[in-house]
């Protein structure tokens, strides 16, 4: 079995009180690496009620220990469709600029005029930023399908066969619909990844599915790290939900795949396992995006969105509780042979 191993004792990063759009919680951080420099654009949250996200940067020069730049958030809500949060932002170097996904939510259940006491979101769309510096940020707008109430957008680092390639986790899609329609047979029955093409980042076509959830049935899968290219294939950290042994208990854990350098619509192995799980009290707490949850209500979460590959160490930052950010790491070459064994024949 291969296993993550957690880095720190605790979260490399809380929710700093003396902050008060960061005061319940920073999480689900988007990574960079410039040379020596290690970049965290963090989501952060700091109120319960409306819980609008906003994006907070961070730095570091050895990846553990993370220092604040500035004392307000370097991005958040400008926009109708982005209007109550900017949150889970993940990013991707291609070509020397840093494009950041973030997940824009449009709408919010109201009760009496005000964000319901579920926080239920009535709609998401994802958007991209470009920037050079994580000074200034070029805004090219929503990509994600029309419709589509999608999250998790991860962009390849580079053209494959002369596209751009995305993966992106919609919970909206119909057959043969003009707009959002999957290629091929396959129609996921879960919310699941599928793998998308562009010529110019902007405008997506080709959908097909890219990885289903397989066992139990009722878990749901969706992007996590942005795909690592590896000598063997891209390597896919992503995320599964599954619901634990009691009625209203969901677990968010992370897992590893394996797709084809030439043509990542070809999965080449998967592990039928997580390899990081919630275990740590920090990642045990209850999620503060639902409030008032139904007696019995438990979320453990471990949320991988970002990292990166250092000599043989694989990186992975993730969301814990909603509420915190914690780093894990392993050996790439272990994670390889592990695949290796659970090749797709
Ligand atoms: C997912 C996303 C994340 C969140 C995670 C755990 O569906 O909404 O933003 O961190 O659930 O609650």
């Amino acid at each position: 079995m291969f296993s993550l191993i957690r880095k720190n004792s605790g979260p490399i990063l809380r929710p700093d009180p003396a902050r008060p759009w960061e005061a319940e919680g920073v999480f689900n951080p988007g990574i960079a690496r410039v040379g020596d420099t290690v970049y965290m654009l963090y989501r952060a949250v700091g109120e319960t009620e409306a819980y609008i996200s906003h994006l907070g940067l961070a730095k570091s020069a050895d990846g553990i220990n993370f220092t604040r730049v500035g004392k307000l958030p370097i991005f958040g809500p400008s926009h109708d469709y982005d209007r109550w949060a900017t949150e889970d932002p993940r990013i991707t170097e291609i070509d020397g600029y840093f494009y950041i996904t973030y997940v824009a939510v449009t709408g919010r259940i109201l009760e009496n005029g005000k964000p319901s006491q579920s926080n239920s979101v009535i709609e998401t769309s994802t958007a991209l930023l470009k920037t050079k510096d994580f000074v200034s940020f070029k805004e090219l707008g929503i990509i994600s399908p029309p419709g589509s109430d999608n999250k998790d957008i991860v962009l390849f680092p580079k053209k494959i066969n002369g596209r751009y390639a995305m993966l992106h986790r919609p919970s909206n899609w119909v057959k043969n619909n003009d707009r959002f329609s999957l290629d091929g047979a396959d129609i996921p029955n879960v919310p699941s990844i599928w793998i998308s093409f562009s010529v110019d980042l902007i405008l997506w076509t080709d959908h097909r599915l890219f990885l289903a959830v397989t066992e139990p049935l009722n878990a749901k899968i969706g992007p996590g790290l942005p795909p690592i290219e590896t000598e063997e294939g891209w390597l896919i950290i992503y995320h599964q939900i599954t619901e634990g042994a009691t009625p209203y208990e969901f677990i968010y854990s992370a897992r590893a795949a394996l797709f084809d350098l030439q043509d990542p619509t070809k999965l080449i192995a998967q592990l039928p396992y997580d390899i990081l799980t919630p275990k740590e009290p920090y990642e045990k707490e209850n999620d503060l995006s639902a409030s008032l949850p139904p007696a019995g209500y438990i979320k453990s979460v471990v949320f991988p969105t970002g990292g990166f590959i250092e000599n043989d160490e694989l990186f992975v930052y993730y969301g814990a509780s909603d509420r915190y950010i914690g780093l894990a790491t392993g050996s790439v070459k272990a994670l390889l042979e592990e695949l290796k064994a659970f090749s797709i024949k």
